[in-house]
């Protein structure tokens, strides 16, 4: 699961990647990948509420992985902020982060020499929307001249309904993720993965006096670009980065001050997750409580196959509590006794919060 933080220059990219690397790798060297890569950890209050009650050898939690989009600054004439090799290398990510420059500094340059939240989103927007219909216009051609040779004209057709109705929505000036996509499409937005249809959190880079302002600013935004695939939230680079510095006790004292309820940094985490569609299942032992991510609607034999194959081919049944019936006794023997441990099979659609024990052969 990748995910790219990208933005404009000077938006604070590297610091919120910094900050990300920093707190969740502090206790392992293999977290970080390279520069611009790091392996986080998915925080899970559930997963820290199992392991008090287990009290295994080891947590370990779901991670997933940040990429930086550094260096991607357009020096071609083609008039984007963006340049070919960021559209490439973005098209390859699950999802985006886009850091929004929201803060006044003097001594950081910007982009448009002036702080404008509403007009950055929308450039990014627009440019993603320009990048696609480019890609479309291309398709298009190639399977005209498919159509006209008799090329796998059948298959050529349909693709060709499809990219026409992709055209007529970004011509409107709509990004892909707007469009419903049946089950006989969906293999064209996997094959081409366009843009403008990934799942986007925008994370504004408010400056710390904004804190107690920044509810008011997200509702206008959210109003302005309303969707079920993009999430908005605020976020203090240069707070988070010093928080990450600094132990737990005064990391409470430094957020109360600043009036800070959560970490917006886990919360960027989460939305990531949520809007993945992605979701958690925990399993439970002596030796470790761990979270495993999966997503919604697969089965247990396939959830099974996340930890091991040979679980996944070795299959028998799922035991299975949800971690809120398990909250009721805190005690697999206790809930055993009073049956609200299940049996399932290979079908079960794993839901949210299941504690799982694959039975295999
Ligand atoms: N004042 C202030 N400066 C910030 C904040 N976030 C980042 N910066 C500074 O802005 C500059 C550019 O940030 P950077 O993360 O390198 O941006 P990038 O180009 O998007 O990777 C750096 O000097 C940061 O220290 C912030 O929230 N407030
Ligand atoms: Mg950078």
């Amino acid at each position: 699961m990748q995910i790219g933080i990208i933005g404009f220059p000077y938006s604070g990219k590297t610091t919120v990647f910094q900050t990300l690397s920093q707190i969740h790798n502090e206790q392992s060297s293999s977290g970080r990948k390279d520069a611009n890569q790091a392996i986080v950890k998915v925080p899970d209050e559930r997963l820290d509420n199992l392991t008090d009650i287990f009290n295994p050898k080891r947590k370990v939690n779901a991670t997933i992985e940040f990429v930086d989009f550094a260096g991607f600054q357009n020096v071609e004439s083609r008039g984007g902020i963006f340049n070919t090799q960021f559209l490439i290398k973005a098209r390859t990510m699950d999802s985006l982060v886009h850091i929004v420059r929201g803060f006044d500094d003097p001594s950081v340059p910007h982009v448009f020499d002036s702080i404008n939240l509403e007009r950055d989103i929308q450039h990014l927007e627009d440019e993603f929307v320009l990048a696609d219909l480019a890609f479309v216009e291309t398709r298009l051609e190639k399977l005209e001249k498919d159509i006209m040779k008799q090329k796998s004209k059948d298959e050529a057709e349909r693709e060709l309904a499809e990219m026409l109705r992709w055209k007529e929505t970004l011509e409107n000036n709509l990004p892909l993720r707007e469009i419903e996509f049946d089950e006989n499409v969906r293999k064209y937005v996997k094959n081409y993965q366009p843009l403008s249809a990934k799942p986007l959190v925008i994370a504004l880079n408010l400056s710390e006096e904004k804190v107690k302002e920044s509810n008011q600013i997200i509702e206008m935004l959210k109003r302005k670009f309303k969707s079920e695939k993009i999430e908005i939230l605020p976020f203090f680079a240069k707070i988070e980065l010093e928080l990450s510095q600094l132990d737990e006790d005064e990391k409470q004292v430094f957020m109360q001050d600043y009036g800070l309820e959560g970490s917006p940094l886990n919360r960027l985490i989460q939305s990531a997750y949520r809007l993945l569609g992605l979701q958690s299942f925990f399993t439970v032992g002596e030796d470790e409580t761990r979270s495993w991510t999966i997503r919604k609607g697969m089965t247990a034999q396939e959830s099974a196959g996340v930890i091991h194959t040979d679980f996944y081919n070795k299959f028998i049944r799922a035991e299975v509590i949800n971690y809120e019936t398990f909250l009721q006794e805190k005690s697999l023997t206790k809930c055993k006794e009073k049956g609200l441990i299940r049996l399932e099979g290979k079908e079960y659609i794993v839901q949210d919060g299941d504690i799982l024990n694959i039975r295999h052969s």
